[in-house]
């Protein structure tokens, strides 16, 4: 067996999982100072930067084509890029474990669901689906949440999103929605984004998508992080027990820090200010050991009540209400280590919906049957007919077949025969003791023809019960999204009459987005607001059980002449609370303490400059006191807009002493009043106290915790 394969004794010793075991053979240590610069075929270099050529020191001539070692270098480079993907192109991976805590054998025999005793090895990968792969990972748009876990019984793939539902029922229309929602054939504009006239041409002719649009359009579509929104399979799979029982399913991921979004006006600044922010504030977590985490749940309906619901259940635009079906949470997925490389592991990975164990199987929805096609046709030309021998995509059980040859190929066979049966009786087909797939026999009958249920037909009431469970600042931000995405459409008619589909949802919706865009006001609905609510809808429903301010990141301005008490104290209280304190101040070279002297002191060397990063970047901003500092900070446009954008994004805002005053000033908007209890202030997000004492900075990271914008 080669090692890493369910090699348990030796992961034992080495600590590494069976995926860390199985890719260590294909790993090289770039910075191992012993290693010589040699070709690919491993004749050492003397040189990496001269092509040889006919010269001397006084004249330069002809390069050589013999030069072998420039020609591979160029070749190599020539040809490193692959087809990015034609969706989720631009996306960012981690390594991980999921942990099983609660058995699932009444419904599943899949080990991975019913073996409490595993940690089995994963790898998710998070991504945007419009943009290309150098777009922004702020944009507004759904989010892939791939994960690939290398079972002991071969690579299960889930091939989700951060919405739990689709914009089209049948995978016949997959080309459609795409092409309508990236850029335009005839000058390929807009990149990431929706916010163009075929986008929403195709929203309103094509109705099935009406509840997908909405989830995009609310917070759904700007998740603060990745480690921060909810995973979903989206659609219907199928279980299968020991007895043979057959149980559909759906499968949800929920994050422990709970659900949380930008605000609309900072995801898009941070596209322009950070467009890596995601990736960064994913690796940035794992490295501090703030390891992001899901609960993993499982909505299950036994076969026989299939058709108990006013849905159908295999229609992947409807989500399956908690009230009806609840979520059974069994298990935990953690993401622990970062990639080595990105291209490696990260571009090369590749998922299928395909790609089930034995007790897992797939429902007739015809989104997922057609996806099961998709997925492993895309691979070959992304990577070639070998793809599932890269390190990344290779299970850690055993491989053993028939499959031979094709371009690319790694694996080789000893032996005389490739087929099967075979003289030798070699390589058998497992039985299903020895864990073999079993397909779930199902009677099947039936018309021949291009149809869906009837139910699939009904596209509106979910997309009412999304909106009439959002929070009401929930319900304005979809308005003004709303309102955004059909300000960029030009054509009167893809505007006018998207606002009458509005009507479909909720009257007054469809009045505030028309009213804004320059549309007709409705001033009827188009269908009545059935006016019900579930939960599980809003992100409101999915706070983490405790607040928390872990792996945020909160920003300390300071000037020469800061209060060093207040400094230190603020920035001890935020390590100590698990989140991430960065020094910002006008330069980067040394900020002296009050008192500290120029010449012999060593000061505080800041993380950045006020004008090298913006206030977007953080979660949370301190302004200590110091009568000089205040000073500086308060004739500095960008100090000052710094505190004013936070204020204006909902963060939460601390300040002690002399910077009570300037905070206060910064913020002051018309009306706004800053409600006072003694010394302490704690008012709109802004927490102020003119004395710095202990409590202060208990109070701040209080604040921050309960700030509205991490709600
Ligand atoms: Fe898909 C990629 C999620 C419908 C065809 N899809 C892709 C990825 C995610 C999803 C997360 C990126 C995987 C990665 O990180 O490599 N797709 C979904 C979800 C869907 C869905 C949740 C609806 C429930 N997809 C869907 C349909 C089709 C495809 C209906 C085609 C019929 N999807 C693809 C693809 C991609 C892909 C073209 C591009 C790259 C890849 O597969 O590996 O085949």
């Amino acid at each position: 067996m080669a090692p890493g394969i369910l090699d348990k004794a030796q992961q034992a010793v080495t600590g590494q999982d069976a995926k860390q075991q199985d890719m260590a053979h294909n790993k090289k240590d770039y910075m191992d100072s012993k290693a010589r610069l040699t070709t690919d075929f491993g004749v050492k270099q003397s040189n990496t930067d001269d092509w040889l050529k006919v010269a001397s020191e006084d004249k330069t001539g002809p390069m050589l084509l013999e030069d072998g070692h420039g020609r591979e270098k160029i070749h190599r480079f020539d040809h490193e890029r692959i087809p990015e993907r034609v969706v989720h192109a631009r996306g960012a991976g981690a390594f991980g474990t999921f942990k099983l805590n609660e058995s699932a054998e009444d419904v599943t025999n899949a080990g991975v669901l019913t073996d409490t005793s595993r940690s089995t090895p994963v790898f998710v990968r998070f991504s945007t689906v419009l943009g290309s792969r150098g777009s922004a990972d702020t944009v507004r748009d759904v989010r892939g949440f791939a994960v690939k876990f290398y079972t002991e019984e071969g690579n299960w793939d889930i091939v989700g999103n951060d919405i739990p539902v689709f914009f089209i029922q049948d995978a016949m229309k997959f080309p459609d929605i795409i092409h309508a929602g990236k850029p335009e054939p005839h000058n390929e504009v807009p990149q990431a984004q929706t916010a163009h006239n075929n986008f929403w041409d195709f929203q309103y002719l094509h109705t099935e998508a009406t509840h997908m649009f909405m989830w995009a359009q609310s917070d759904r579509g700007i998740p603060r992080s990745y480690r921060m929104m909810q995973g979903f399979g989206v659609n219907t799979y199928q279980l299968v027990n020991a007895k043979g029982e057959r149980h559909f399913v759906k499968f949800h991921f929920t994050p422990t820090l709970g659900v949380h979004s930008f605000v609309w006006d900072e995801a898009l600044k941070l596209a322009g200010q950070d467009p890596d922010f995601h990736r960064k504030d994913l690796n940035e977590a794992i490295e501090n050991g703030a390891y992001p985490k899901w609960k993993f749940g499982i909505q299950v309906i036994p076969e026989s009540k299939e058709q108990d619901f006013e849905f159908d259940i295999l229609d992947a635009t409807k989500v399956w209400p908690e009230e009806e079906v609840p979520v059974r949470y069994i298990g935990e997925l953690e993401l622990n280590r970062p990639v080595d490389e990105y291209f490696t592991q990260t571009e090369q990975v590749a998922f299928c919906t395909s790609h089930v164990v034995p007790g897992i199987g797939f429902s007739d929805d015809p989104l997922l049957q057609g996806r099961n096609f998709s997925y492993f046709d895309t691979q070959l030309s992304r990577l070639g007919i070998n793809w599932q021998e890269l390190p990344i995509n290779r299970p850690v059980c055993p491989v053993m077949n028939q499959n031979r040859d094709g371009q690319g190929r790694h694996t080789i066979y000893k032996g005389t025969v490739n087929y099967w049966p075979n003289r030798f009786s070699a390589v058998q087909p497992a039985t299903k003791e020895e864990g073999a797939y079993v397909d779930y026999a199902e009677k099947v009958s039936g018309m021949k023809q291009r149809l869906r249920s009837k139910k699939f037909a009904e596209h509106f009431n979910q997309a009412q019960l999304f909106y009439n469970s959002l929070s009401p600042h929930e319900k304005a931000h979809t308005a003004s999204a709303l309102a955004f995405e059909l300000d960029h459409c030009d054509d009167p008619v893809v505007y006018e009459r998207l606002c009458e589909r509005l009507t479909d949802i909720d009257l007054s919706l469809a009045q505030q987005v028309a009213n804004l865009v320059g549309a007709p006001v409705p001033q009827k609905a188009g269908r009545p607001n059935h006016g019900k609510k579930a939960k599980g809808l809003s992100q409101m429903d999915f706070l983490p059980e405790e607040p928390t301010i872990v792996s945020r990141r909160i920003a300390i301005i300071i000037a020469d002449g800061y209060d060093p008490v207040a400094y230190n104290g603020v920035k001890t209280a935020i390590k100590s609370a698990g989140a991430l304190p960065f020094t910002i101040a006008p330069r980067r070279n040394p900020i002296f303490a009050a008192g500290e002297d120029q010449k012999t002191g060593k000061g505080v060397k800041p993380d950045h400059h006020l004008e090298g990063m913006r206030s977007t970047m953080f979660d949370s901003v301190f302004v200590p006191g110091g009568a000089d500092s205040i000073s500086t900070l308060r004739q500095n446009g960008r100090a000052l807009h710094w505190v004013r954008e936070a204020f204006g994004h909902l963060k939460a805002i601390g300040a002690t002493g002399e910077a009570v005053a300037f905070v206060q000033d910064a913020c002051a908007l018309p009306g706004v009043q800053f409600s006072s209890a003694g010394d302490v202030v704690d008012s709109y997000g802004v927490v102020t106290a003119s004395q710095v004492k202990p409590e202060s900075f208990k109070e701040t990271v209080k604040m921050v915790k309960g700030a509205k914008d991490f709600l």
